[in-house]
Parts: structure tokens; sequence; C-alpha cells
């Protein structure tokens, strides 16, 4: 098994589609390890996106990442990077393969409706971004039952 991180964003949420979009991860067969719904700053989403720093859509992405609030989640399966990078589909909503997450609720190129990150190093860093260990270690369901 291993993990990922994935975003929820402003745009989504702003829709009313947090709830659908997890469920679809849930039926995937995803298992959410952690999640919390935060507001960004400007100086975190710029931290957040440093790799994109030198792109022309940089000073967009940063406005639209902290327009609103984002759900973060971490998500365990196996092979977690590559299997919800395959069920958000391409950046571009128009390009992404029907049925996906982009495809059935991202508006543009920018306003795509979810993130996931792309490698397993950078989803250790993302994850590590959003949540502390103490989060990251679920009660035992054996300890959960006893309560
Ligand atoms: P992905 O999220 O599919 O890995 P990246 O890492 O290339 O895509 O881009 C990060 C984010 O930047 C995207 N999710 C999207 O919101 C935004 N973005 C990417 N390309 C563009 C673009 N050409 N114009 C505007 N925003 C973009």
């Amino acid at each position: 098994m291993n993990r990922t991180l994935a975003l929820i964003k402003p745009d989504a949420i702003a829709a009313g589609q947090a709830g659908k979009i997890i469920d679809h991860i849930l039926q995937a067969g995803f298992r959410i390890i952690a999640l919390k719904m935060v507001r960004l700053n400007r100086a975190q989403a710029e931290a957040f996106y440093a790799i994109h720093r030198e792109r022309p859509f940089f000073a967009s992405l940063v406005e639209f990442m902290t327009s609103g609030p984002v759900i973060a989640l971490v998500l365990e399966k196996e092979n977690a990077v590559s299997a919800y990078r395959a069920l958000m589909g391409a950046t571009d909503p128009v390009k992404a393969a029907p049925g996906t997450l982009r495809a059935l609720y991202g508006q543009t190129i920018e306003r795509n409706a979810v993130h996931g990150s792309d490698t397993p190093e950078n989803a250790q860093r993302e994850i590590a971004f959003f949540f502390s260990e103490m989060e990251l270690h679920p009660v035992e369901a054996s300890i959960l039952s006893a309560v």
C-alpha cells in the first residue's frame, strides 16, 4: 500500500461538489487516512506550488487557491499516486478522459476541481505540508471497536 495527497480545490467546494468527489474517491477503492478543510494564505499557497514559481500562470493559480477553502486528504491504495492521477484525469478538463474527476467536475485548466501528487516523493512532501505525524496514524480498528 502507499499514499498520496489529494486536494479538493476552491472551485469544487464553492460548487457544492466536495461530497460527490469524496464519494467518487471512496467508490474507487481509496482509503481516507486523514482529511481536513483549510483556507491557505498567500505564503502557504506559494510554498505549496513553489515548483511552478516561474510559470506564467503562477500568480493566477495562487490567487485561485487562496480564494476559498480547500479539502486536503491523504489517500491510501496500492500505487496510490498513479491510481489517483488516473482517477483525476488530465490537467485540462477538456482533455480528461470521460468519467474522471476533472472531466466531471473541472471547469478550466486552472479551475480543475482536484489536485493529486505527481510522484511518491512529492506525495511525501505534500502530505507533510498539510498533516502532522499524529494526524497520519489513525487509531487501530481493534482499539476503536473497544471504545
Ligand atoms: P497537475 O495538477 O495535473 O499535476 P500541473 O502540476 O502542471 O498539473 O499544474 C498545477 C496546477 O496549475 C493545475 N492543477 C492547474 O490548476 C494549474 N495550471 C496548470 N497548467 C495551467 C495553465 N496552462 N494555465 C492555468 N493554470 C494552469
